[in-house]
């Protein structure tokens, strides 16, 4: 009988420990990113210890969550991250009621995790970084310290046996101390949630505000006989909402249009320029069709979208400063575009260079760029993938060598060089669809930018190729829309397409992966004719 009852007090004081320390490191997390509020959002401890992990994760995990979680991969890190903090909060706090100041100190340990974590981030500039997580753990630590007071008997009380126990403990002072700390808690999460979005205003208001001026350039209407009227075809336009998204930021920068500023500098320029948004809308702008594309997409993958693009062209940029390409003698052979996150990417000189459309982006389908693609200026170059390329949030543009440096993903194995490969996707029908019998329409889209789209080939299980219908090309920089009309038979089929660019080279049929430099290989789609 009083193995029982001894088992099940030991139960619940473990209860009681884990609630404990639940408590303490909710508090911790929400002092901390209330503290954050104040001094920089991107330093709260989830933001920092996600962005730590993301960086040290190997290329080929990096990988898989994309392909796995798709955009839904920070989402996923992030509740990791905070599993990882609950099942350690419950383990500190029933540890806490034996060895309360061993368990404080476990949680002091967490901050000064949070506190490297945050000072190793790129960037970050000031010690102050380190506030947040110290803050909160300092008042994790004593939440914990002083629930594990309550929770154990007062010193003085006589435990004569395990029954009495938790008689002896102070139910009200726990009970006391717990709705105390609960609701400081809230009040800290509640004037932390209005610090952040107050912060975001600033920035919410200067694109509100921000009035696009019309191109000295503009884009020719996309042809009508370049968008085909398929059901279940991409849009030859992918609206901003459907644009995908690839970046590494847990938290999408904010930039108040008013205090952005871009540098430019390095190898060959004459002086060091920087420009603000202003001064950059005054020159004049051209308007563009690009398609861009992920390095990380799979063969069939979704990371493609094409986007009217409104920008200054980046070359007469550069070469005002006196930047030459290398075939004219120029000294710096990569172009690195750094991002307010610390995020690097570098494009070929040469390239940016050669007269392609290669612009510093503020518009996108109309309306300043939206937060998630970089408002409020990013890069594109049309034929490079975007991780070599399409920098978000840019703030520098440093001329230099690719000898002297590797910028953030080519440091992690992927190639330093990545033009974009030609490839083809069917749309529709989708993997597994049960068409009926007769006339189905195959249709997709197929890129090879910079090269254009010359031709498509649909294959029936293992028939002969036959020529798709071709959109009207938009121009060499945009994916190009295609279908096929195929009498559907019953049974199982496999429908296979291929591309050829404008060079003559047909699409490779050999697989290979995304890393070093982008997927390759045909894409195949089974469906079934009932
Ligand atoms: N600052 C910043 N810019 C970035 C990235 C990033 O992680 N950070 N990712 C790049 C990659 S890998 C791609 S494919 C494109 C994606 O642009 P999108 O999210 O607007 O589609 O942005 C590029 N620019
Ligand atoms: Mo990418």
């Amino acid at each position: 009988m009083a193995g029982v009852s001894s088992f099940r007090s030991t139960l619940s004081r473990a209860a009681l420990g884990a609630f404990a320390g639940l408590l303490a490191a909710l508090t911790a997390l929400v002092v901390a990113e209330l503290v954050a509020g104040l001094v920089r959002p991107a330093a709260g401890p989830v933001t920092v210890v996600g962005g730590a992990v993301i960086d040290r994760t190997p290329a080929m995990v990096k990988d898989f969550a994309i392909r796995t979680f798709g955009e839904n991969d920070k989402t996923v890190l992030q509740l990791g991250i905070l599993a990882v903090l609950a099942l350690s909060a419950i383990a500190l706090g029933v540890f806490s009621l034996r060895h309360r100041r061993v368990g404080a100190a476990g949680v002091l340990l967490f901050g000064i995790v949070g506190a490297a974590a945050a000072l190793s981030r790129p960037d970050s500039s000031s010690i102050g970084d380190a506030l947040p997580s110290i803050a909160g753990a300092v008042l994790g630590a004593l939440a914990l310290y002083v629930l594990a007071s309550k929770a154990n008997p007062a010193p003085d009380s006589a435990v004569t046996g395990s029954e009495t126990v938790s008689g002896a403990w102070s139910r009200r002072g726990f009970l006391t101390a717990a709705g105390v700390t609960a609701a400081a808690a809230a009040s800290a999460g509640v004037l932390g949630r209005f610090l952040s979005v107050r912060q975001g205003l600033g920035a919410v208001a200067s694109r509100e505000s921000l009035v696009l001026p019309s191109p000295a350039s503009p884009a020719p209407p996309v042809p009508v006989s370049g968008q085909l009227k398929v059901p279940g075809i991409s849009p030859f336009t992918t609206p901003d909402a459907d644009f995908y998204r690839v970046d590494t930021a847990l938290t999408v920068p904010e930039i108040d249009a008013g205090t952005w500023r871009l540098r430019i500098h390095g190898r060959g320029l004459t002086r060091p320029r920087a420009y603000t948004l202003e001064q950059l809308l005054t020159r004049p702008l051209i308007e563009r069709d690009i398609t861009l594309t992920c390095v990380s997409n799979e063969v069939g993958g979704p990371y493609i979208g094409t986007a009217r693009w409104l920008g200054v062209p980046l070359a007469d940029l550069l070469r005002e400063a006196g930047v030459r390409p290398p075939s004219q003698g120029g000294k710096a052979d990569q172009l690195v575009a750094r991002s307010v996150d610390g995020m690097t990417l570098g494009s070929p000189v040469e390239d940016v260079m050669d007269g392609r459309d290669a612009i510093l982006a503020v518009g996108m389908n109309g309306e300043p760029l939206p937060f998630d693609h970089g408002f409020p200026v990013r890069m594109l170059v049309p034929g490079l993938y975007g991780y070599v390329s399409a920098c978000k949030w840019i703030t520098e543009i440093e001329l230099t060598t690719f000898d002297a440096y590797d910028p953030y993903w080519v440091e992690r194995k992927w190639a330093q060089r990545a033009p974009i490969k030609t490839q083809s996707r069917i749309d529709t029908p989708k993997p597994f669809a049960r068409p009926a019998a007769g006339p189905v329409t195959i249709a997709g889209v197929a890129w090879a930018q910079r090269r254009g789209v010359a031709r498509v080939e649909v294959r029936i299980d293992d028939g002969p190729w036959q020529e798709a219908d071709l959109a009207a090309q938009d121009t060499v920089d945009t994916w190009r829309q295609w279908s096929y009309r195929w009498n559907a038979t019953p049974g199982g089929h496999s429908l296979t397409v291929r591309a050829t660019d404008g060079t003559g080279s047909v699409q490779t049929e050999q697989r290979t992966r995304t890393i070093p430099d982008g997927a390759s290989g045909w894409h195949s789609v089974f469906v079934t004719v009932p």
